[in-house]
């Protein structure tokens, strides 16, 4: 048996990590085109002015999927593309493009998953508030009644808020990401809150008006615990320690999760932080608690290995034997096994169908002298992850997908463009694209879904 009939295998992306075209066709600013002009805030004084100029090469990208056998894409909608203004008149020439792409990767038989906000945020909302007003839950509904009326008779596959925890975060809390506040706490929660609302009333939006029956899930990321062993009293510790949440660290599944699925905040997150809570609304947690079709996951690590009454570090543990591969250009650890101990921690305690919506390498890939880029770290870091992947199948976990970050080397945001983690290398000099060996690799892959994995003709069970 190799991976699941139907099995979405895909690449991901983001509007402002690869369109470039930032002012053009009467698209309004984000909050990304005014934070990465600021001084000092993006490695290298880089901007998404052109990105990867995927705004313009949009064809050529598709065609790169097609022939890496892409099942499925998933990129996001710039909001102030559509909307400039981040609510009124929607941008026609904006929509247009969005239309043409999902037309073409239709022709190109991959199916379109579309993320509604990857954290570029129109300015103009900003200056209003941005997620720190209540009303942004209604702007966002507005927001998604114009993308779902003009896409969903052709687009099934939804996801409102990409990482949520990330852009409250580091948006308004440490400040190294767009809009770049540095507010207590209290601001912080108040702006989960608001996105929790944002996401119930989107999905609400979506199942009220698409035109195709649509499948909605979300993209999250938190703290993945890998137990120090396969004990069970270790696998229970790291279970527990996965979603537990304490005075030093929110920065966990259960804060948006729970909400999302469950219908209610985790006891402990009101506990530790009772002092900050945000005002919440009669109703409010019935508006975010909307049935969900899948539960997407971004990982790319584990924090630390756990296990009962003690704490191992990354790489040195018993779990970790001292032999994490190594560690990426964004400096965390390779650890495929975060993948297996996410999906399984998620899947016992959402019960929803999971999907890989990110997971990929970093790295310093660069033009060979034969004229080809050779990335044998990526191709050995993909196929652990998915081996791991494959591990969670076999005993039941409901995978239906997995999407590598990122289809093409792009803005990674404070990052600027030296991190590079896509299948598919981009030259920022002449935008040249030439598919990496990764993409090649990844191919074989997806055509033999998944034999291809294992090196020497071994077979997956
Ligand atoms: O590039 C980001 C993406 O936008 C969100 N998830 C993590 C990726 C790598 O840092």
């Amino acid at each position: 048996m190799t991976f699941p009939q139907g099995f979405a295998w895909g690449a991901a992306t983001a509007s402002y990590q690869i369109e470039g075209a930032a002012s053009e066709d009467g698209k309004g600013l984000s909050i990304w085109d005014v934070f990465s002009h600021e001084q000092g805030k993006i490695d290298g004084g880089d901007t998404g002015d052109v990105a990867s100029d995927h705004y313009h090469r949009w064809r050529e990208d598709v065609a790169l999927m097609a022939g890496i056998g892409l099942k499925a894409y998933r990129f996001s909608i710039s909001w102030p593309r559509l909307l400039p203004e981040g609510r009124g008149a929607v941008e026609r020439r904006g929509l247009g493009f969005y239309d043409r792409l999902v037309d073409g990767l239709l022709a190109a038989g991959i199916e379109p998953w579309v993320t509604l906000y990857h954290w570029d945020l129109p300015h103009a909302l900003h200056l209003q508030g941005g997620w720190l007003n209540p009303a942004i839950s209604d702007w966002f509904a507005e927001y998604t009644a114009v993308v779902v009326d003009a896409l969903s008779d052709r687009v099934s596959h939804w996801m409102a808020l990409n990482e949520p925890h990330v852009f409250v975060d580091h948006g308004y809390l440490s400040g190294g990401h767009a809009p770049g506040l540095r507010l207590d706490l209290a601001a912080g929660l108040q702006a989960g809150h608001n996105s929790l609302l944002a996401h119930g009333k989107a999905v609400q939006t979506i199942r009220a008006r698409a035109k195709k029956p649509p499948t909605i899930g979300v993209a999250q990321v938190g703290a993945v615990r890998a137990p120090a062993s396969e004990a069970p009293e270790d696998v229970a510790a790291a279970r527990e320690a996965m979603f537990a949440i304490n005075p030093s660290t929110h920065f966990n599944h259960a804060w948006f999760g729970d909400p999302m699925v469950l219908g209610e905040y985790p006891e402990d997150l009101l506990q530790h932080f009772r002092r900050d809570w945000p005002s919440i609304r009669p109703g409010d947690m019935e508006t975010i608690c909307q049935p969900l079709d899948f539960y997407g996951l971004n990982v790319y690590f584990a924090e630390a290995a756990v296990g009962a009454g003690h704490r191992v570090e990354p790489g040195t543990g018993p779990q970790g034997r001292g032999d994490r591969p190594g560690y990426t250009m964004m400096g965390w650890p390779v650890w495929p096994e975060s993948i297996y101990w996410g999906l399984r921690f998620l899947w016992e305690r959402y019960e929803l169908p999971l999907v890989i919506t990110e997971n990929g390498l970093a790295n310093t890939d660069w033009p060979h002298l034969d004229g080809r880029v050779h990335d044998p770290q990526r191709i050995d870091y993909l196929a652990r992850y998915l081996l791991q992947v494959k591990r969670a199948l076999d005993e039941g976990v409901d995978v239906r997908g997995y999407f590598v970050w990122s289809l093409l080397d792009n803005f990674e945001w404070a990052r600027g463009f030296r991190p590079r983690f896509g299948l598919v290398y981009v030259d920022y000099e002449d935008q040249q694209r030439r598919l990496k060996d990764s993409a090649h690799w990844y191919r074989q892959v997806i055509e033999t879904n998944g034999r291809a994995l294992l090196p020497g003709g071994q077979s997956l069970r």
